[in-house]
């Protein structure tokens, strides 16, 4: 008989999270994103940047399917999972900015933030990697018996590697409290989807190690946030992991570096933009155009703070550095 793991007292379901609060998230990323386009055009950011602009509501939707004391394990491009997760924006920016009051002390970058008071793991930077990070929280969950659960979101990119395949038996042999997201934007790099797998719908790779899946549209945040309710569910009651792919497209470049010409442009015609979806969908709902309207300057506003409080923290101090690792032995590397 399969037990049922009862959320510990400590853990708050996720408040009910409406269409409206969806948006707000998602236009939250989109004034993220092109703020951050404008501070690595100034300098004032260095290093790889990679933006989500269009991809909204895969991240989006999949955090708002968790609740506290979910853990989440990230990409290079993980900020949907920062604002998905509620991380603070100001701290946040100040990490990718470099300054002291980063939730890293300025050392993650835009790339590396970890946030454990938000169930943030920190993402890699290795393909592949967050899915085997999964694993060992996965197993962590499970043996701890408190019914959490761990998001674990990768790429297309992913699926050919050692680590995708190796993770996938492993949460489906152990039984693991584990959502795999595939976040399917039909690039890995500068390499279409089909031009390295053969299998182009890649729920069907699940199939192989015996778990369930489900491919979703990717720009309907609503229809993602579904999909992976029903799959931390299964997880949070014993019932394993799940693969849930969400299909988008990568619209803006791979990253600062990308010097593009490797997408057709039909290809972009034709997508649906994820706000614009869920602005005529909550129009149709019943919603003013003001609220919207309210919502999109309330996140302007919101981003153009952050910028403020993150241009305004002071670059770490060098001595800093040792005391910080000394307080991470002093830790267990915690
Ligand atoms: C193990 C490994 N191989 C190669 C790279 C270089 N690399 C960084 S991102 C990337 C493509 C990832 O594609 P995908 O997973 O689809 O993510 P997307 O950029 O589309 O969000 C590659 C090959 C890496 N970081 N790690
Ligand atoms: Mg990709």
């Amino acid at each position: 008989m399969t037990a049922v793991i009862q959320p510990p007292a400590g853990v708050r379901p996720a408040p009910a999270v409406d269409l409206m609060e969806l948006y707000r998230r998602m236009r939250l990323l989109r004034c993220l994103d092109e703020a951050l386009a404008d501070l690595v055009e100034q300098g004032l950011v260095r290093g790889p940047m990679h933006l989500g602009i269009g991809q909204e509501a895969a991240g989006i939707g999949a955090t708002a399917a968790l609740e506290d004391g979910d853990l989440v394990t990230a990409t290079h491009r993980p900020h949907a999972q920062y604002v998905g997760l509620g991380l603070p924006l100001g701290r946040t920016l100040a990490e990718m900015m470099g300054r002291a009051d980063g939730q890293c002390g300025g050392r993650g970058g835009h790339m590396l933030i970890a946030d454990r008071a938000h169930g943030l793991l920190g993402p890699s930077g290795i393909v592949g990697h967050s899915l085997l990070l999964a694993v060992g929280h996965g197993l962590a969950q499970r043996r701890a018996g408190l019914g959490r659960v761990t998001l674990c979101v990768t790429g297309d990119g992913a699926v050919n590697s050692g680590a995708f395949n190796e993770a996938l038996n492993m949460v489906a042999l152990w039984r693991l409290p584990v959502v795999v997201l595939v976040e399917n934007n039909r690039y890995g790099l500068s390499v279409r989807l089909d031009r390295h797998v053969h299998q182009t719908a890649l729920h069907r790779r699940a199939g192989g190690y015996g778990i369930p899946a489900v491919q979703v549209d990717g720009n309907d945040v609503e229809a993602v946030r579904e999909a992976v309710q029903g799959a931390v569910g299964r997880a949070r009651s014993a019932g394993g992991p799940t693969l849930v792919e969400a299909v988008t497209y990568r619209n803006c470049p791979f990253s600062g570096s990308d010097r593009g010409g490797y997408q057709d442009p039909a290809e972009a015609e034709g997508l649906t933009d994820p706000l614009r979806l869920a602005a005529e969908r909550l129009l149709a709902r019943g919603r003013r155009p003001e609220e919207l309207a309210e919502a999109d300057g309330r996140a302007a506003r919101e981003i153009a703070q952050a910028v403020a409080f993150a241009e305004a923290s002071p670059w770490p101090e060098a001595a800093d550095l040792v005391a910080l690792a000394a307080r991470w032995d002093g830790e267990g590397g915690r």
